[in-house]
């Protein structure tokens, strides 16, 4: 029986951790055991980068639960098997540093619940994204039913679950599941581009966007105005906001530019 490091592959690349899903022969799909290495490569990444790219070695991202498993699941196992997918997935989606997933082939179920507790994806042209719940007899239990209908909206995910449908990278572009559509095997490097990006912004900005928005989405306007002016007043007194402040002030920080043609 293999563990945990080599379900999933981890490599400190400069400040970007990158963990690649390694269980090519059976397209990724999550056991416990791999739901239990995903969370030791988060937490690992967490304390030592700066930001994180999940991808999927083999030519999928990832299948979804671990069918073979979970046919076998008495009920209380179940549910507390969903719950630890619960706390893995929140340990990226609510952790420290920001993460990419960069999508190739499927993103089933599970899968598309993985890449949806990651705060940036990137998908290949080619990649496709599926809720086959229905036609299993199963219901979403990794994050889903909140992270996948905030994304791309409830009537959507329900579409996606009701029919099986897949839906190609582009088509998830419109749905503002995906930011990103890259070239057929661009998306790791791509995926690896952006967290390098994202490593030199201050850490507690980071921070503050990827623990601060989710949880100002679910607050009225009224509270979610004023966590703001907490967030935003705390990151301004941040030693690194004063000297990043000063470096513009003194013309040694790059300006924004205009976006490429
Ligand atoms: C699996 C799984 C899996 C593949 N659990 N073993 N997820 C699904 O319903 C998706 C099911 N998988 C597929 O539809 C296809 O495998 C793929 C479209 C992802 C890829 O197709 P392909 O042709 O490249 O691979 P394959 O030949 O179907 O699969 C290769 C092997 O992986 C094969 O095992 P083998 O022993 O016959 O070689 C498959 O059985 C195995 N395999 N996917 C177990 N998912 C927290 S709740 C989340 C709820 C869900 O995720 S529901 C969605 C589940």
């Amino acid at each position: 029986m293999s563990d945990a490091s080599d379900l999933v592959r981890y490599e400190l690349r400069g400040e970007v951790a990158i963990l690649g899903l390694n269980r090519p022969d059976k397209r990724n799909a999550i056991s416990d055991r791999f739901v239990e290495a995903i969370a030791e490569a988060v937490a690992r990444a967490t304390r030592e980068a700066r930001a994180g790219v999940i991808h999927g070695h083999g030519k999928h991202f990832c299948a979804g639960l671990d069918l073979s498993e979970h046919s076998q699941k008495p009920l209380f196992e179940a549910v507390l098997g969903s719950r630890r997918w619960h706390s893995a997935f929140d340990s990226i989606e609510r952790g420290r540093i920001p993460f990419v997933s960069a999508i190739s082939g499927a993103a089933v179920g599970g899968g598309f619940e993985l890449a949806a507790s990651t705060h940036i994806r990137v998908a290949e042209d080619g990649a496709f994204f599926a809720l086959p719940e229905g036609q299993r007899g199963i219901f979403v239990g990794g994050g889903g039913s909140v992270r996948i209908a905030r994304l791309i909206g409830p009537a959507r995910m329900g579409d996606m679950m009701l029919t099986g449908r897949s839906v190609s990278a582009t088509e998830m572009e419109r749905w503002g599941g995906v930011s990103y559509v890259v070239e057929p095997g661009k998306a790791l490097e791509r995926g690896i581009e952006i967290a390098a990006r994202m490593a030199q912004n201050a850490e507690f900005t980071n921070y503050a966007v990827i623990n601060a928005l989710p949880r100002i989405a679910d607050m009225s306007s009224e509270d979610g105005l004023f966590a703001e002016s907490m967030v935003a007043s705390l990151a301004t007194m941040t030693p690194e906001a004063q000297e990043r402040l000063r470096d513009f002030l003194e013309k040694r920080a790059e300006k924004v530019k205009a976006p490429d043609a």
